[in-house]
C-alpha cells in the first residue's frame, strides 16, 4: 500500500468519529515552531569562549557540535529539511556573528551583528525570534537585571535595549513579527536575606528596557519565569507571579516554559486561564525529567496535553518555541525528534473530535468521554502523519533517521 492509500483508509476511519483529516492537515500546516539555534552547539554561542552558566546545563559529550556560524547554519538547514512545514528560527544574542576580528560586548550589540542571520532567514523564507542573553558572561555571576551593583544592572539594561533594536531589525528584514523573550538567571543558592529588593530592581530594569521606543507591530516582547535553577535553588527573582503580573500590567506576553514549574503541576492546564486575560502568549516546549532537565521533547502525554490546549485555544494565539538541549545524542536527531514529535502532538490534537468532547462533558457523560478518548488512541494517526510528511517533501517517519545518520557520516564526522 502506498502512503496515499494508507492515508485514504485513515481518513475514512477518522471521518467515522466526525474528524476531517484534510482540515487537520491544513490547520497543522499553519502552525510555526520556532527552532532554537542553541540545541546545535550546547548553548555556547559565538561571542564568548567560556562555559554555559546561569543555572542551566547540557550534559553529554556527543561529538561534532557546531562551532562556527557556517556549521550551525548547515545543521539548521539539515534539520529543517527533515521537519515538515514552514517554521522560524530562534536566536540568542550570544549568536552574534562578528566579522574581520571585530567583537562587541553584549551592551554594544547592533543589528549588523545579525546581518548574516537575517540573510540566512530571508533566503529560506523563515521568520526569526530573538532573546537577549543574560548568562555565560563575566557580568552575569551576581545577578543581571536585578543586580545590586548599579553598573552591572545598567550594563544589562543596555543589553535589553540593544536587543529590542536588533529584534526590530530582524522583523523588518524577514517581514515577520520577531518575538523577543526575556529570561534572566538571577537567583540565590540559599535562603535570601531580602526577597523584595531584587524584585524591585528587576521591575525597574524591565521598565527601562521597555521604555525604549520600538515598533510593537514588529516586536512582540515576552517575559519567561522560572521556579529554580542549578545553584539558585532557594530563590528566583523572576518567578511566575512576578512575571505574570508584570506582563499583565505592562502589556507584554508571558512565556511559559514547560520545565519551569513544580513537577506535578500541569502546565497545559494554565493556558486556558491565561488566555482569558491575554491576547497571545509564548511557550517554550521542553521535557523536564524530575527537574528542569531540558530533555528532547517526545510524543508523550505532556506534549499531547499541551498541544491539545494550543489547538483548543487557537494556535494563532501562541508563539511556540522549542527549548531543550541534549549533548548526549546526535544533535540533528535531537532537534528533529523534538520538532517532529511536537508537530505529531499538534496533529494528534487536530485529529480530536473536540466538539464531541465538549458535548459529552456538558452532558455529564464521563463514561463515553473516557471511552472515546481511549478509542482514539488506536486510530491510525501515523498514516496521516506520513502523508503530511510526503506532501511536504520530507522523509517519512521510518526514513528520516537513516538520512540523519548519513549526514553524520558525510558531514559531521569530518569536522575538526
Ligand atoms: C532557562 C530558560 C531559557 C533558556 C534559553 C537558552 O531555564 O528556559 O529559556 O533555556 O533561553
Ligand atoms: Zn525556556
Amino acid at each position: 500500500m502506498t502512503v496515499k492509500e494508507r492515508y485514504e483508509e485513515a481518513k475514512m476511519r477518522y471521518s467515522k468519529i466526525g474528524v476531517d483529516t484534510e482540515k487537520a492537515i491544513s490547520e497543522l500546516s499553519k502552525i510555526k515552531l520556532s527552532m532554537h539555534c542553541w540545541q546545535g552547539d550546547d548553548v555556547i554561542g559565538f561571542d564568548q569562549k567560556g562555559p554555559l552558566t546561569g543555572g542551566i546545563q547540557t550534559t553529554g559529550n556527543y561529538p561534532y557540535k557546531a562551532t562556527t556560524p557556517e556549521e550551525l547554519m548547515a545543521d539548521i538547514d539539515k534539520t529543517l529539511s527533515l521537519v515538515p512545514g514552514k517554521h522560524k528560527i530562534n536566536l540568542h544574542a550570544s549568536y552574534a556573528i562578528f566579522e574581520d576580528g571585530e567583537w562587541a560586548d553584549r551592551d554594544a550589540l547592533e543589528p549588523k551583528h545579525f546581518k548574516k542571520w537575517a540573510e540566512f532567514a530571508k533566503e529560506r523564507g523563515l521568520g526569526i525570534d530573538f532573546n537577549p542573553t543574560y548568562f555565560s558572561h563575566p557580568k552575569s555571576d551576581n545577578g543581571t537585571l536585578s543586580a545590586a551593583d548599579e553598573d552591572v544592572r545598567k550594563f544589562w539594561i543596555r543589553h535589553g535595549q540593544a536587543c529590542l533594536r536588533i529584534s526590530e531589525y530582524l522583523a523588518s528584514e524577514t517581514g515577520q513579527v520577531c518575538m523577543m523573550n526575556i529570561w534572566i538567571p538571577d537567583g540565590l543558592k540559599d535562603v535570601p536575606g531580602d526577597r523584595k529588593a531584587p524584585r524591585e530592581r528587576l521591575k525597574a530594569s524591565l521598565d527601562e528596557i521597555l521604555a525604549t521606543p520600538y515598533d510593537k507591530n514588529k516586536v512582540a516582547v515576552a517575559v519567561e519565569s522560572k521556579v529554580f535553577g542549578i545553584g539558585a535553588e532557594s530563590y528566583t527573582v523572576g518567578s511566575h507571579e512576578f512575571y505574570m503580573n508584570y506582563a499583565a500590567k505592562n502589556n507584554v506576553m508571558c512565556l511559559i516554559d514547560t520545565g519551569h514549574f513544580h513537577p506535578t503541576e500541569n502546565v497545559a492546564d494554565k493556558l486556558s486561564s491565561m488566555l482569558l486575560f491575554y491576547d497571545k502568549m509564548a511557550l517554550h516546549v521542553s521535557r523536564p525529567v524530575r527537574w528542569d532537565s531540558d530533555h528532547v521533547v517526545i510524543f508523550n502525554d505532556d506534549a499531547r496535553d499541551l498541544a491539545q490546549e494550543i489547538v483548543r485555544n487557537g494556535a494563532d494565539r501562541f508563539y511556540i518555541g522549542m527549548d531543550y538541549f541534549d549533548a548526549s545524542i546526535n544533535r540533528i536527531s535531537a532537534w528533529t525528534n523534538g520538532m517532529r514529535n511536537f508537530l505529531k502532538a499538534l496533529l494528534y490534537a487536530e485529529l480530536q473530535p473536540m466538539e464531541k468532547f465538549t458535548e459529552l462533558q456538558n452532558a455529564q457523560n464521563f463514561t463515553e468521554l473516557m471511552s472515546l478518548t481511549e478509542q482514539i488512541k488506536m486510530l491510525p494517526m501515523g498514516d496521516v502523519w506520513n502523508y503530511y510528511c510526503e506532501k511536504n517533501g520530507v522523509a517519512l517517519e521510518e526514513d528520516w533517521f537513516k538520512d540523519c545518520m548519513e549526514y553524520e557520516k558525510n558531514v559531521l564526522s569530518k569536522r575538526a
